[in-house]
């Protein structure tokens, strides 16, 4: 009885830093632009037997259509209503995926657009994906509805009435970020439309939120919606969950606005870890992997437990957001995919992976003049579909890393190990580096320009164990490089330096 009370109350007040993944499915994969019917197909035939938790997808709701530069892939932030209805599909579609993704065990999570709508200049007429009258000068949008007074304009001391000053925190939360028409989130009016729209989505069975800009919200705002919002859908989650909550608050440090301030609300995304393990990656700035020996909060990072981490976003991937040039993304294949495995394999925070599409990059002065593209389109401008190709890759210039080998099986190996502590640190002093996770998984990496050849105690049952990152087990067979762990625990690792993919991850479901 006493157990079940304490049960409870931890349910009921904590439940929003849950991501409601079912058991053993830790991991959660952005698939950026992908179209609804895509998605379902893809939890069926993939996520599912390959032990994702969930699917964070691009905003769902009606956008503006920008047409120059054409239907660029951030128009999705630039809200004009709360219909369902946007590139990646209709109402129709997005509930047939949520069910179906449900139904095998993957969940959605719903990227929420709350602090604003479309930009100043967005003009006046039905240029909406669904046809929605708006006028951006004159702050109408009937079909929430909104109107000139549920925007902040009053309230914002800035000269241009955008966010000028980073330091000055009131222009944050109520100046308009790169001019987008910013939402007075105190009105009760606009509360109420907010929770209504999420509702909406939870009632369809979604099982969270990335709050999109918190940073430019006030958190008591964000609270007064959240503590709006109904519990999970009984149908597919125990009666009394709350949505999981993961607000995007960039605090690289050097501002007045700290990601802990949202605390209260749920998770914040950390994005001081894919700008730190990038320049250690990439061997910039004198650092090196044998500084991860304390990565997490002993980097200056929030609790763990408060934390959602990724090592490159949708924003940061092309130049967008905060994070830099160190941020490693698929561009960047080989080391990308060592700073994945290594975000997999530690246990801090949970984990996002990107899953994106390739796009004709062109630097100029420095930047991408094409950062702007939007997802693989036809000539009519609709999203191409996912094909897959023979080799399981994905085809249409979708790059699908989630679907690589050494990135998917390193999911696995982060729900094997999931539970099990950081232990057996091991390192060269340079860029050679080992640990283990309990007596359920270790792996090991050289990223220094000469070969490794050591032995080490891995804390793993003796036997015969498959490399997940040079192959895999397949049926009783291994494709891969075989790792052999005596009954004291100790094995010997060899790693080139020039090998294809500097590092080897063996875990207890990979044993033969
Ligand atoms: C431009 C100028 C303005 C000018 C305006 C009017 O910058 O100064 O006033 O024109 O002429 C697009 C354009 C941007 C344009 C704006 C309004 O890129 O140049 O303003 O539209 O027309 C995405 C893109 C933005 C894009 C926005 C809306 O990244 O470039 O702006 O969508 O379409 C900060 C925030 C953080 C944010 C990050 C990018 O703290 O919250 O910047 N990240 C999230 C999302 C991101 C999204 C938004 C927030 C906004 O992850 O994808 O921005 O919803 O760090
Ligand atoms: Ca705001």
């Amino acid at each position: 009885m006493g157990i079940y009370f304490l049960l409870l109350v931890v349910g009921l007040c904590w439940g929003q830093y849950n991501p409601n993944t079912v058991p053993k499915r830790t991991s959660i994969v952005h698939l950026f632009e992908w179209r609804w019917q895509d998605i379902a197909e893809e939890c069926e035939r993939y996520l599912a037997p390959n032990g994702f938790g969930g699917v964070q997808i691009s905003p769902p709701n009606e956008n503006v259509i920008i047409t120059d530069p054409q239907q660029p892939w951030w128009e999705r932030y630039q809200p004009i209503s709360y219909k369902i209805c946007s590139r990646s599909g209709n109402e129709e579609e997005f509930k047939d995926m949520v069910k179906r993704c449900n139904n095998v065990g993957v969940h959605i999570y719903v990227d929420a657009v709350i602090n604003h709508m479309c930009g100043a200049n967005a003009g006046a007429g039905d240029h909406a994906t669904c046809g929605s009258y708006f006028n951006a000068k004159t702050e109408d949008f009937p079909a929430v509805p909104y109107s000139g007074r549920d925007f902040n304009d009053h309230k914002c001391k800035s000269r241009s009435g955008n966010i000028e000053d980073y330091h000055d925190i009131s222009q944050v939360r109520d100046c308009r970020l790169v001019s987008l028409l910013d939402l007075a989130l105190d009105r009760e009016h606009v509360r109420s439309r907010v929770a209504a729209y999420l509702n909406r989505l939870i009632g369809l069975g979604v099982a969270g939120f990335r709050i999109d800009a918190a940073k430019h919200m006030w958190p008591a705002d964000v609270k007064a919606i959240l503590d709006k919002l109904e519990d999970l859908n009984t149908q597919w989650f125990p009666a009394g969950t709350k949505p999981f909550i993961y607000q995007e608050v960039i605090d690289l440090g050097g501002e007045p606005i700290k990601g802990s301030e949202y605390f209260g609300n749920g998770r914040v995304t950390e994005f001081k870890y894919g700008a730190k393990l990038g320049t250690v990656i990439r061997k910039w700035n004198g650092e090196k992997m044998a500084y991860l020996k304390n990565w997490g909060e002993g980097w200056g990072f929030v609790p763990s437990d408060r934390a959602l981490v990724f090592v490159d976003n949708h924003d940061n991937q092309r130049g967008h957001g905060a994070g830099g040039a160190s941020i490693l993304t698929f561009w960047d294949a080989r080391l990308y995919k060592m700073a994945v495995g290594f975000m997999l394999a530690h246990p801090y925070g949970v984990t996002r992976v990107m899953s994106s599409f390739r796009w004709p990059r062109y630097f100029q002065n420095g930047k991408d003049v094409n950062d702007w593209y939007g997802p693989p389109s036809n000539a009519d401008g609709s999203t191409k579909t996912v094909t897959i190709n023979p080799d399981t890759t994905c085809g249409n210039d979708w790059v699908c890393e989630h679907r690589w080998r050494q990135i998917r099986n390193m999911v696995v190996f982060r729900n094997v190990v999931d539970g099990e502590p950081f232990s057996n640190w091991w390192d060269n002093g340079s860029n050679q580096v080992a640990f283990g996770r309990g007596n359920k998984g270790f792996i090991i990496f050289n990223n220094d320009d000469w070969s490794l050849n050591v032995s080490l105690q891995t804390g793993l049952p003796a036997g015969t164990y498959c490399d997940v990152i040079s192959g895999q087990k397949e049926d009783d067979l291994c494709t891969a490089v075989e790792v052999h762990v005596a009954a004291d625990g100790m094995a010997n690792f060899l790693i080139g330096n020039e090998d294809q993919d500097p590092f080897i991850a063996i875990h207890v479901d990979a044993k033969l």
